[in-house]
């Protein structure tokens, strides 16, 4: 692909529904062109089946029961076509290819260099990664550790991809070791999302399950789009649509999986016509989600007062919460009038939805990061937390929380122990079960991690997966940083931009991915997953491995375990050979897992505990929390922009599957910037006009370069553009209050001239 002519880029008009024939076809595109017909067909048989794998698309929860025989969708395949492929990045590729011309390749470009087949070590001074044996990766792996004057100048980031198993035996490596630094992808993702539901309804985990779809009466879905991200949602909406329920949407754009849907593995959904998802959509201006819910509380209540209090469960905010009466007097702070303004929706929209509301007693919201990347991204989720308390829609069948993660075990890591600040009781369990004093400083976050090694603090970084470089803000920033470290080692199935900015000395070590066979000594290993409700269930890859030299993620662990701690009571190698012994100790240590390798053996798995779903509230009081939330405060200039950073159809985050954000009518490029067609008359901006985009926090001027300007269904004075490209402009020391997330959502920046 290098070396190849790339084409033009081409806009089309956006499209208005998702899936039907064309998901197929891309579907089918994607993997017979990476894997290759025969191996392409079973490898998508097996996916998502109570026997095989599990998807590593996204954290979607699978039906109970009665799966179709293709439990995947268009994306689905595209992330497992990733994996398949039959590209290799081996010696040979190395030869070829130095670290600095790499550097100016796309991301896209980089990633199609195919699956990694051994350990590469890279020398500074040399340029290039040359073949090294695991054993010597190993050892100076445990020879730089144990040379720091602390633990605490390591980082161990953990992507969500990574099992419970790998999981588990990896913080309790690194608490060994003697450091909490665990930051993860959680970071920067739903981390919003486990501080708000923890402080309000005491557990930071969604409460519904998949059939409380199939039973609600209204879906609000806030700053999410399913369509590309989480398609096989979109089954369980037309399902909810069909069973009777509502749609509500609050977007800025205008997304064509949450307007329409044919379902391609109907035959209904592949000829006749589509299911229409979204009845009511509310176009919101970025970061307005809680003047918009505000609108909403104030209209409830008012309802409720004119209505002989029939609108709100008063019973429910009797018994089961506390600070009714202080949300009251808060929002009497604001007038309904300016609130709607604000959000820039028209206010007979608002009144619709709030109308709605107060006559459904059934709600579930679902949303993901349109509102977990902001400034005041705990102020969205305790504000929708306020909406369903009101209601009392939480705790019952059809009702409540659904934040839906992305990474298809990143609720499981977080689980597991994967935590920079880690709870004691989660310390004192590990303390009764492997007789060792865990560190109970807290760690850094990924924001902090960052900044750490910028400042020297930090001398090795270490990934179980993932591309830090590319997912965390401020691109150059932290590429410097990763480069200060002595060492920078990652456990990866391919190739990516973190691999080309190295420490000292940067090593890359490669693992099994999801699909492929895992023999240990004992025989044939599966490992365990949790999805987005709690479920945890067996993943069992049964593809040939990419090459012989690939190790499991659990097998590395135990490797670095054993050459770098002094003495443990633990014997490594019996751990891993039979992934069975992993998980009796986590049975022993994380309360909810007894019995897990019968419950898990059972077709389904087994759901965890989760008090907020039976109705009860694990917070001091035992009752959920009303919370006080402020309006986001900045003020735009006339030339600045709200910037959003989003998924195109065509990425798994930083993994590039291709070149056409098909919904939104982009192809060939990605290098574009969406805005709304009056702001460019009022800019005097042109259709694929060239721009750079251009934020400026605390004096620091941060530039992205070359997109182009594509007009676009977008409020005024918002624009969108993809990540990771967009990344460079996003301060990485401006994060969310409280979660710490970057604001990638709402960076303030202007359109300028393209500089040389
Ligand atoms: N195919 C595919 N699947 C994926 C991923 C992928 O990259 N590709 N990534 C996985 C991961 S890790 C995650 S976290 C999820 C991400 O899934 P999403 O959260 O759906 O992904 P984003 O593209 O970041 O989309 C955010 C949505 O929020 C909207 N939005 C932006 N700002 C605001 C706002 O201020 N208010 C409101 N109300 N909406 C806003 C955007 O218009 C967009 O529709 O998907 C997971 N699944
Ligand atoms: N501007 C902006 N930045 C963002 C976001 C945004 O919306 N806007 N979203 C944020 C979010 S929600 C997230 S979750 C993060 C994602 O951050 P990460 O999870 O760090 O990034 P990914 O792109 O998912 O990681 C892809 C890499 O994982 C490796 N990999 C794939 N499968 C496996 C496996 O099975 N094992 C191992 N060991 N490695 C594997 C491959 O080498 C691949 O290159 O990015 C965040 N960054
Ligand atoms: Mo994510």
């Amino acid at each position: 692909m290098k070396g190849k002519k790339r084409k033009q880029l081409k806009i089309t008009a956006p499209q208005t529904e998702a899936g039907g024939m064309a998901a197929v076809l891309s579907a089918a595109k994607h993997i017979f062109t990476e894997a290759g017909l025969v191996s392409g067909t079973r490898t998508l048989l097996r996916v998502n089946q109570f026997n095989g794998y599990d998807c590593p698309g996204c954290a979607w929860p699978d039906p109970d029961e009665g799966r179709s025989v293709v439990e995947f969708c268009e994306n689905g395949a595209k992330a497992v076509a990733e994996e398949a492929t039959l590209a290799r990045c081996d010696e040979h590729f190395f030869a070829r290819h130095r670290v600095a011309d790499m550097r100016n390749w796309s991301d896209y470009e980089i990633g199609k260099s195919g699956r990694i087949t051994r350990p590469f070590i890279y020398r500074q001074g040399t340029d290039c990664y040359e073949p090294v044996e695991w054993d010597e990766a190993f050892g100076l792996i445990s020879k730089t550790l144990r040379n720091l004057a602390s633990p605490d100048e390591a980082v161990f980031y953990t992507s969500g991809r990574t099992s419970n198993e790998a999981a588990f035996l990896y913080q309790l490596f690194v608490r060994m070791y003697g450091t909490n630094n665990l930051p993860d992808c959680s970071n920067m993702c739903h981390e919003s999302s486990g501080v708000a539901l923890s402080e309000t309804v005491g557990i930071g985990k969604g409460s519904v399950k998949l059939e409380d779809f199939y039973c609600t009466e209204l879906i609000i879905i806030m700053g999410q789009n399913p369509g590309s991200n989480h398609p096989r949602m979109l089954s369980a909406l037309e399902r909810a649509k069909k069973n009777g329920a509502r749609i509500i949407t609050i977007n800025p754009l205008p997304e064509a999986g949450l307007m329409a849907f044919r379902h391609p593995q109907h035959l209904s959904g592949l000829a006749g016509k589509a299911t229409p998802i979204t009845d009511l959509w509310l176009q919101v201006k970025v970061n307005e989600d809680v003047a918009l819910l505000k609108a909403l509380l104030k209209i409830l209540l008012q309802m409720d007062e004119r209505r002989s209090g029939t609108v709100l469960d008063h019973d429910f905010i009797q018994s089961k919460t506390t600070g009714f009466d202080a949300l009251c007097a808060d929002l009497q702070r604001y007038t309904i009038d300016e609130l709607i303004a604000r959000t820039g929706i028209p206010a007979e929209k608002v009144y619709e939805a709030a109308t709605w509301i107060a006559e459904k007693k059934k709600i579930i919201v679902c949303w993901a990061m349109g509102l977990t990347q902001h400034k005041n991204a705990v102020d969205n989720i305790r504000e929708l937390t306020n909406l369903l308390l009101l209601k009392g829609s939480i705790g019952k069948p059809g009702a409540g929380t659904c934040p839906v993660r992305g990474h298809s075990n990143v609720q499981g890591d977080r689980t597991m122990g994967i935590w920079e600040n880690p709870r004691p009781e989660f310390l004192d369990s590990l303390k009764r079960v492997f007789k060792f004093e865990p560190p109970r400083k807290p760690g850094y976050n990924t924001t902090a991690a960052i900044a750490a090694m910028a400042a020297g603090k930090v001398k090795v970084f270490f990934a179980m997966g993932g591309n830090f470089l590319s997912a965390a803000p401020d691109t150059h920033f932290t590429a410097r940083a990763l480069e200060q470290c002595l060492l920078t080692v990652h456990v990866s199935t391919k190739l990516n931009r973190s691999h080309l900015y190295t420490g000292k000395t940067g090593l890359i070590l490669p693992c099994l991915g999801r699909t492929e066979l895992d023999v240990q000594a004992s025989g044939v290993q599966f490992v365990t997953v949790e999805n987005s409700t709690g479920v945890v269930h067996q993943s069992r890859g049964g593809k040939k491995p990419a090459s012989p030299y690939l190790l499991s993620e659990p097998k590395i662990v135990a490797e670095l375990a054993k050459a770098t701690l002094d003495s443990t009571s633990l014997n490594w190698d019996e751990l891993v050979s039979n992934y069975d012994n992993i998980r009796n100790l986590i049975a022993q240590t994380i309360p909810g897992f007894d019995h897990y390798n019968e419950r898990v053996r059972k077709p389904g798995g087994f759901y965890l505990p989760n008090a907020v779903r039976e109705g009860m509230f694990s917070t001091t009081e035992n009752k959920a929390h009303f919370t006080l939330n402020a309006l986001p405060d900045y003020q735009l200039a006339p030339d600045e922009f709200l910037l959003m950073t989003i998924r195109s159809h065509d990425q798994y985050n930083t993994t590039i599957y291709g070149l056409h954000d098909r919904y939104r009518g982009v192809h060939n490029g990605r290098y574009v910037v969406f805005v709304n067609p009056t702001d460019m008359e009022r800019l005097g901006l042109k259709p694929e006009q060239p721009v750079d985009l251009v934020s400026c926090y605390d004096g620091v001027i941060r530039r992205a370069r070359r997109f182009r300007v594509v007009p676009y269904n977008i409020p005024q004075q918002n624009i969108a553009a993809y990540f990771p490209e967009a990344n460079p402009v996003v301060p990485h020391n401006h994060a969310a209050n409280k979660s710490h997330t970057p604001i990638s959502k709402s960076v303030i920046v202007k359109l300028e001239n393209p500089v040389a």
